[in-house]
């Protein structure tokens, strides 16, 4: 006999959204459900509408079969789909799972109504009970529920069947950015409710303390008996159901005998608002109630008291114009795929807090439940998006009817489950869809549903950002130049806030000018922020042995940014995938294990809640630099660093300061008259526990320079340097020789953005040198030599001059016209192995460039050489420190070397040459050199954002001509 559902074939069906599943609502059901989490039987299909019948094995529910073992492994690819059909169709070879189990309905059920919850599967989910087909549901990442009532008999047992088929016509519209899996990857549950239920929840509270709670009330009985009520009550406090509405709805005859309406309405005085800064919750309980008072449901809620408004260019919380500092997070785990747990989300948000976030836009479809409930809780002002991306066929699919319902179903079934969460502030039609009838549908639905919250849609006010009569409340652009958000908010046409969805690729070693995009944005009426491109670098923990995912077995097996030995972080093309996109899927603030990179020390300076300028007049200016609160729950410290090595430190009293006030403050310290160069630190801690940091956690370190450098004066001595025949230099703690260098390990902007094929092309990444000439001129020696590319000649020169204390070592590199835009001009020399430490005067402590420099103070700092190199996933440049003064390596503060650089210079000391880094795929596959690789550049090319989005800024670029640096080396 054929299968009812499997007739259908549901998976090539874009029309058939589901069948018999329940209407999505906002009612919490988690508590006192039977969990169906755990070890299912487990069979994979090679399709569909392939015999069952195989042996069966298990898997583990919530969880993806492409991270348990099957030989369906993962595959990542960005925009193509991973096969040829077109939409609606699928491949023939459609991995298909059959999840199966026991269920022991408990016998405390009998008359109750019987709900099956399945948290999220992909792509297609069929569910069958006893062999009897009870529904089908698509849209990978909302929950379907389905009526068991007729299917089950409390006390008894019943064999709950999920077939989940991976490729359907639904993955058109899943074409995200990230790996595909399939299974079943949220939790499974079992609950009853009395057949007089709760059917949904509204819950809508401003600012001001007003809260309406709309209930809609069934019964599967059919009628609704007569007499029904609701009541609640709101931090203790008890609300009533309103007469008013109740009267409004009689008299206009919309009561009906099936379908409940009632309304709770009251004002909350004093009410403490929610914001992401405040992120104040009062705890609401509904109550249905039979007509005897019994109560027959409930539900409960966490009510945050805010408005969000769009006046003008601007979008306000609370009739407050804030920052948007926001990222782009995907549910995601190294070792589980798409499933995390509560755990794992509250950790992703704490982070994010400590480095000074304040939004996440879900992208590119709604997040685990559990994530908004901890933006709430947390503070986090979110773009919720829906799950629709129909990006290789975008353009056919946006206006394709087959696909009409999918697009309103999915945006409003995500909307009916989150919108009572404060933290929710806009709607998101999707992502990379082209723009459509099919979205002005569901925009459409969306603005009459909840005329609350604005909707935004990039794909619709991408044509025209000043537009006003499209799917977008808000200009919503990606990786738009910073030169072009100015000038359309200073066009005079703007009509809508401009906060991008999507900037500062985090790709590899990225996120240039994250400050001068910020500085663009402050500085700008009608720029308001925007959401880092991403939060993960999506890499999945695999075992080296036998290329299978690690999966839960791995748990602990990383550190710090790195993989265990045997692991590596697989991206891309490491799972055998024909089709991929590399390691394009590894571009996140964080490495896979949650390690912060260094970027994100940028934007927790720029996201600072505390400022500090030095003034002619004023002297120390202290501001505060938040939208809502004082500056009570922060701690400070004074920090002086003078270039003589001194560091001095003093309490700080931080200034009782409303937001956006300043004041100025009494210079902590006597500024020594000698000592040279000096900077004043603030170190601004937290005064005491907040949610997401213990006190004493750091916020911010804000700087001042408060002196420059002195003039040096350096004294010719009379010794002997020595050079080999060719010129170079010879020295008891240098392995090789300082030589020019003007490459660097392409970084994933270098490669995607194409500078590094053409500096390939020049040949700059095996330039051949020639020595030219070496002359002696009493104790100092003049050496000459050619680098040639491919396309041109530098000339290098270097003047070794014995000084007291030191050799002096003057460069020049003349580069022709066609070397314009090279990595870097500098020096690079290996030392001798043990010179394990590095300490310099400079920025840090972590790794900067010159695009990506504004969150690292200077000061004293000191690291061992392995804490300096970043372990970005494909290796490339990394471990650079922008502006150092000087820097010492040695074994441990004994021997070793001393470099003083005649002004602030981009230094790095690794365990890799160039060459090294640009051979490896894989971070495993390095090797390091036992002594250390130090560069030293007069120039070095900002890191940009090119992997997606514009290319370096022409301010961070280097030009040909000649270019000078000197640097003095003597021995500890
Ligand atoms: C943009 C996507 O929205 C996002 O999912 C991701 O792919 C990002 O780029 C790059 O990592 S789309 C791009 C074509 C601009």
């Amino acid at each position: 006999m054929t299968d009812a559902l499997l007739a259908l074939r549901p998976w090539e069906e874009p029309e058939i959204t589901s069948w018999r599943r329940l209407p999505m609502n906002a009612v919490d059901r988690r508590s006192g459900a039977l969990p169906l989490d755990g070890d299912w039987r487990f069979q994979l299909l090679p399709a569909p509408d392939a015999p069952v019948g195989g042996a069966w094995s298990s898997s583990y529910v919530p969880g993806a079969w492409t991270m348990q073992d099957t030989d369906d492994r993962p595959q990542y690819t960005n925009v193509r789909m991973p096969y040829t059909e077109y939409p609606p169709q699928s491949p023939a070879a459609n991995p298909t799972g059959l999840y199966e189990r026991e269920v022991d309905v408990p016998v405390a059920w009998a008359g109750q109504r019987v709900v099956l919850q399945v948290g999220a599967a992909e792509s297609v989910l069929l569910v069958h009970v006893d062999g009897r087909p009870v529904g089908v549901s698509k849209d990978s990442h909302l929950a379907a529920e389905f009526d068991l009532s007729r299917v089950v008999r409390p006390g008894q047992r019943a064999t709950v069947r999920l077939t989940v088929v991976k490729w359907s016509d639904a993955s058109h519209i899943e074409d995200q950015d990230q790996w595909w899996h399939g299974g079943i990857t949220r939790s499974v549950l079992l609950y009853a409710t009395d057949p007089l239920h709760l059917a949904d929840v509204t819950v809508r509270a401003r600012a001001a303390g007003e809260v309406r709670v709309d209930c809609r009330v069934r019964d599967t009985g059919g009628a609704l008996p007569a007499g029904w009520y609701v009541s609640g009550e709101l931090d203790g406090r008890p609300l009533v159901q309103d007469e008013e509405f109740d009267r409004a709805g009689a008299e206009d005859e919309r009561v009906s005998d099936f379908l409940g309406e009632a309304r709770i309405l009251a004002t909350v005085p004093d009410v403490r608002p929610w914001t992401a800064e405040t992120p104040e919750l009062y705890d609401l309980t509904v109550r249905l109630h039979r007509p005897d008072g019994a109560v027959a449901d409930t539900s409960r809620h966490r009510v945050g008291f805010r408005d969000v408004e769009i006046a003008g260019r601007d979008l306000l919380i609370n009739g407050e114009r804030v920052y948007i500092r926001g990222v782009n997070r995907h549910d995601f785990h190294p070792l589980t795929g798409r499933t995390v747990s509560c755990d794992d989300m509250r950790a992703d948000l704490v982070l994010l807090k400590r480095f000074g976030f304040n939004a996440i836009r879900t992208s590119h479809y709604p997040n685990d439940p559990a994530l908004y409930d901890l933006a709430d809780e947390l503070g986090f002002y979110v773009v919720d998006e829906a799950d629709i991306e129909a990006h290789d066929h975008a353009h056919e699919i946006a206006d394709d009817p087959r696909y009409l319902n999918a697009f309103v179903d999915r945006v409003s079934r995500m909307v009916l489950r989150d919108k009572n969460h404060p933290s929710v502030i806009v709607w998101s039609l999707g992502n990379e869809s082209d723009y459509g009838a099919n979205h002005d549908a569901a925009a459409g639905w969306v603005r009459r549903h909840d005329p609350t919250r604005p909707v935004q849609y990039e794909g619709a006010a991408k044509l025209d950002w000043a537009a006003t009569d499209d799917a977008s409340d808000i200009a919503c652009p990606m990786y738009a130049p910073i030169e072009d958000c100015v000038a359309h908010a200073l066009s005079g046409r703007q009509t809508r806030p401009l906060i991008q969805c999507e900037y500062s690729h985090a790709m590899g070693n990225s996120n240039g000018t994250l400050a001068d995009h910020w500085a663009a944005i402050e500085s700008t009426p009608g720029l308001q922020g925007g959401f880092i491109w991403e939060f993960w670098d999506h890499g999945i923990l695999q075992r080296v042995s036998d290329g299978r995912p690690a999966g839960r077995a791995g748990a602990g097996l990383y550190a710090d940014g790195v993989a265990a030995p045997g692991h590596r972080w697989a991206y891309g093309g490491d799972f055998g995938e024909a089709v991929h996109d590399g390691a394009f899927v590894a571009d996140g603030v964080v490495f896979p294990d949650r390690t912060p990179k260094p970027a994100l020390y940028e934007h927790r300076e720029i996201a600072a809640p505390v400022r500090i300028e030095c003034l002619r007049h004023e002297g120390i200016v202290l501001g505060n630099h938040q939208h809502f609160r004082g500056l009570d729950w922060l701690a400070g410290e004074w920090e002086l660093s003078l270039a003589d090595g001194r560091t001095l430190t003093a309490p700080a009293e931080l200034p009782d300061l409303s937001p956006g006030e300043t004041a100025a403050v009494p210079l902590p310290f006597a500024l020594p008259r000698d000592g040279g160069e000096a900077w004043l630190t603030l170190r601004v801690t937290t005064a005491g526990d907040e949610p997401w940091a213990p006190r004493g956690t750091e916020i911010c370190v804000p700087q001042v320079r408060l002196r420059g450098p002195a003039a040096r004066e350096v004294v010719a001595v009379d010794r002997r340097v020595e050079v080999d025949g060719d010129g170079l230099l010879v020295h008891p703690l240098l392995a090789s020789a300082p030589t020019l260098s003007l490459w660097r390990a392409p970084t994933d902007n270098d490669e995607l953005g194409g500078i590094a094929p053409r500096w390939r092309a020049w040949g700059l990444d095996a330039l051949v040198r020639k020595p030219v000439s070496v002359r002696c001129d009493g104790a100092r020696v003049t050496a000459v030599a050619e680098y040639a590319g491919r396309v041109g000649v530098v000339r290098h020169v270097q003047v070794f001059t014995p000084v007291e204390g030191g050799l002096r070592v003057e460069e020049s590199a003349e580069l022709p016209e066609e070397f314009d835009d090279v990595a870097r001009v500098g020096s690079v020399f290996e030392t001798v192995a043990g010179l394990d430490l590095l300490e310099w005067f400079g920025q840090g402590p972590w790794e900067s460039y010159p695009d990506r420099s504004t969150g690292a103070p200077v000061g004293h700092h000191r690291l061992a050489v392995d804490e300096l190199f970043t372990p970005y996933l494909r290796p490339q440049e990394s471990g650079g420190r922008h502006g150092v003064r000087r820097f010492t390596l040695s074994a441990s503060g004994a021997t070793g070397l001393a470099v003083e650089l005649d002004e602030p210079r981009q230094v790095s000391v690794t365990r890799h040459r160039d060459a090294d880094l640009t051979a490896a795929a894989h971070h495993d596959e390095l090797v390091p050199r036992a002594g250390c690789v130090v560069h030293i550049d007069a120039a070095h090319r900002g890191v940009g954002t090119a992997s997606c989005g514009p290319d370096t800024s022409p301010a961070y670029r280097i030009p040909p001509g000649v270019h000078r640096w000197s640097w003095t080396l003597s021995v500890l």
